[in-house]
């Protein structure tokens, strides 16, 4: 079997994360690593490696993420605006095999991203 991925750790409770949102499908955490004063990593409780694998039946989980989002960011009071995305695969800039989305703000961000 192949080993959990980090993100699997986190759901299962294995490893802390401060969690921040967390229902049925979905669970939000603080990014370890933040790149804005707002950085939180919204995954699915089921394992998806990244947007790529999602198929149809992912669909309804793919708009419950930023159904999440949205929720997350008014809880931080992310009134004047904020950032969504998600790597994918290499070229992506994925380093995590857990499909995630990021949330960030609190601070304006560039475009184009680098
Ligand atoms: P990505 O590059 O899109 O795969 O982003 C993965 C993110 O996951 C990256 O911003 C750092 C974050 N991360 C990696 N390991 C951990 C961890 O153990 N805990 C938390 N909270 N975040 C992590």
């Amino acid at each position: 079997m192949a080993a959990k991925t980090i993100f699997k750790r986190i759901i299962d409770k294995e490893i802390a994360a401060q969690i921040v949102y967390e229902d049925e499908h979905c669970l939000a955490f603080r990014d370890i690593n933040p790149q804005a004063p707002i950085h939180v990593l919204v995954i699915p409780r089921k394992e998806i490696p990244s947007l790529a694998h999602a198929t149809e039946d992912d669909t309804v989980l793919l708009g419950q993420l930023l159904a999440a989002v949205r929720v997350i960011a008014d809880q931080m009071k992310l009134a004047n605006g904020y950032r969504v995305i998600i790597n994918c695969g290499p070229d992506g800039g994925q380093t995590v095999d857990h499909l995630h989305v990021h949330l960030l703000g609190g601070r304006r961000l560039d475009w184009p991203p680098g």
